[in-house]
């Protein structure tokens, strides 16, 4: 156990995590890989739903075009994540919450398992699965048979993100806010390739953060980051 500590942590980012008090963390679709949840960019290849790459079925003409396909893809990703659980990494984040007196958890990932893990207050830059908005009046419920707004009646849609569409309002914000004000800044599972999820591992290192990504491939932000742990987050986040 020691000499693994010792190899990938670097007695630098020991002493940063031991001595930060404002930190963030940033993940994407790995952090779920080893609860068996599929990433959208794995070994070379992209997602694709019916012959459409996922950036295309999960796309706003999507809703206007084939709003019964947009649900049957979500309808399909949710029936994955029934039977999976919370991994080691969600678990040590969950834990960082109550470690770090200013602590910003920030994902891209609409599972829900950070929640699931414990995770309070948990910024969702791209929605979440177990949630639907009405087209219309835009309010949202927790996923149930109806797909009628039970307020205005009109269609109800999942309440993630599609790409051509807007954040959340206040999501980005928040998240640029804080991380414009942090110590140390984790880039958790994440090919870095969408935005603007993508700026916010810069504004961390514009504010001088020690900014650290975890991910078993480099990405384009390995270049840019002060620590590049290579592994499985379930692997590294526990040895903290
Ligand atoms: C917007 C929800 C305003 C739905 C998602 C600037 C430049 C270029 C393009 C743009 C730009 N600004 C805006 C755009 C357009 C677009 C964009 O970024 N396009 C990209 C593709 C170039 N952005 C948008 O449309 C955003 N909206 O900007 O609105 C606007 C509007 C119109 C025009 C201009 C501006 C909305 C983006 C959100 C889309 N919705 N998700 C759904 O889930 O289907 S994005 C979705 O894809 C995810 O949420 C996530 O963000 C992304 C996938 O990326 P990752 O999570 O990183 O996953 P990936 O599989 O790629 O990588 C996994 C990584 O994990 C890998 O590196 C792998 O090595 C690693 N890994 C694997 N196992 C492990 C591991 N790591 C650790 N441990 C392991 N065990």
């Amino acid at each position: 156990m020691q000499s693994q500590t010792a190899s990938l942590i670097s007695a630098e980012l020991r002493r940063r995590f031991d001595t930060s008090s404002r930190v963030l963390v940033l993940t994407g679709a790995g952090v779920s890989a080893e609860s068996g949840v599929p990433t959208f960019r794995g070994g070379g290849n992209t997602a694709v739903w019916k012959g459409m790459p996922f950036d295309v079925i999960s796309s706003a003409g999507m809703i206007e075009r084939d709003l019964p396909a947009v649900w049957e893809w979500f309808d399909y990703r949710r029936n994955l994540l029934q039977a999976v659980e919370p991994n080691a990494a969600h678990i040590a984040i969950a834990r960082w919450q109550d470690r770090f007196p200013d602590f910003t958890l920030v994902t891209q990932n609409i599972d829900g398992l950070h929640q699931k893990a414990g995770s309070r207050d948990v910024v969702e830059l791209h929605g979440n699965i177990w949630r639907a908005r009405c087209v219309a009046c835009s309010m949202t419920i927790g996923l149930n048979e109806h797909r009628a707004c039970l307020g205005c009646g009109a269609h109800l849609r999942p309440d993630v993100v599609l790409f051509g569409e807007l954040l959340p309002p206040g999501a980005y914000e928040r998240a640029a806010d804080a991380a414009s004000d942090v110590e140390l800044c984790f880039v958790v599972g994440t090919s870095a390739l969408v935005y603007p999820a993508a700026n916010l591992p810069a504004l961390a290192k514009r504010a001088g953060a020690c900014v650290v990504e975890v991910n078993p491939e480099r990405t384009p932000l390995s270049d840019f980051c002060d620590e590049v742990l290579t592994g499985n987050a379930g692997d590294i986040l526990p040895l903290f």
